[in-house]
């Protein structure tokens, strides 16, 4: 046996026993999943997920039930292409349907913000901020995730404390310019976040606006917004796997996002 098939036939053991976990770090997904907010006078909101019963059971389909969806690809937990983005839109790479398949499954990196975050919604995680985590836990590798965990899913019941907007806008926390700029040079493959997209809730003040996603697609790397249960995963150490559908020349999808934990 070569290592690779060694280390795979281990892997595939550990899975059996629960010594490798699996855990989820989806939100549902229906008709009272909370959905972004955009300044109505620059943009077009994506619609309310449906979900319409085709048959169950019934005169529609005697022995099977099933169900048609409106949704956009940017509902609950999901991935963000490169082609999202203006700064991203000429990599022929940066669809759901184009991007190599081995970036579905990476390391990843998770950064605990979750007190500064409750002590400040509008709490910016920065370029130093991630240095100071990096001293503590190790560097950011090439091809890896960095994921800023905030416990923000535990306000995921209710779509008014998820997006959290008062008479100033939304408050909800992300990254600084600073930090994206950051996390490219270092190579890392995506920027995951908790809240309802990939940057903070001011972000559209800040130079350039919705620096996650002007940043990380202008460089073809991906973003993933709306995660849960990354108060399970540790700093270090777990596997991310995270496949939008292959939606032909698709800016982004929901996604059934897992993580392989090490446990004990
Ligand atoms: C469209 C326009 C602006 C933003 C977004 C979508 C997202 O956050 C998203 O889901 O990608 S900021
Ligand atoms: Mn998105």
């Amino acid at each position: 046996m070569t290592a690779a098939a060694a280390t795979l036939d281990n892997l595939g053991q550990l899975l059996l026993s629960g010594r490798v976990e699996v855990v989820d770090l989806t939100a549902p997904l229906g008709p009272d999943t909370p959905l972004i907010k955009l300044p109505p006078e620059l943009a077009v909101d994506t619609p309310k997920i449906e979900v319409h019963t085709i048959s169950e059971y019934d005169d529609k389909g005697p022995f099977w039930a099933w169900n048609w969806l409106k949704i956009g690809e940017h509902s609950g937990t999901h991935f963000d292409a490169p082609h999202h983005w203006i700064t991203g839109k000429d990599y022929s790479d940066g669809y759901t349907d184009t991007i190599p398949v081995h970036n579905y499954v990476a390391r990843v990196n998770v950064i605990d913000c979750s007190a500064q975050s409750a002590a400040d919604n509008d709490f910016l995680l920065s370029a130093d901020g991630v240095r100071a985590w990096e001293a503590e836990h190790g560097a950011i590798g090439k091809g890896e995730w960095v994921l800023m965990r905030t416990d923000w899913d535990k306000r995921n019941d209710s779509e008014a404390a998820f997006l959290n907007v008062d008479a100033k806008g939304p408050h909800s926390p992300g990254p600084t310019v600073d930090c994206i700029e950051y996390i490219v040079e270092r190579g890392a493959i995506g920027w995951g976040t908790q809240c309802i997209g990939t940057d903070a809730g001011a972000a559209g003040g800040m130079q350039p606006p919705f620096p996650a996603h002007n940043l990380m697609h202008k460089a073809n790397r991906y973003g993933l917004a709306s995660l849960c249960n990354l108060d399970k995963l540790p700093p270090k150490g777990a596997i991310l796997v995270a496949a939008p559908l292959k939606i032909v020349r698709g800016t982004g999808s929901p996604v059934r996002a897992l993580a392989l934990v090490p446990r004990g």
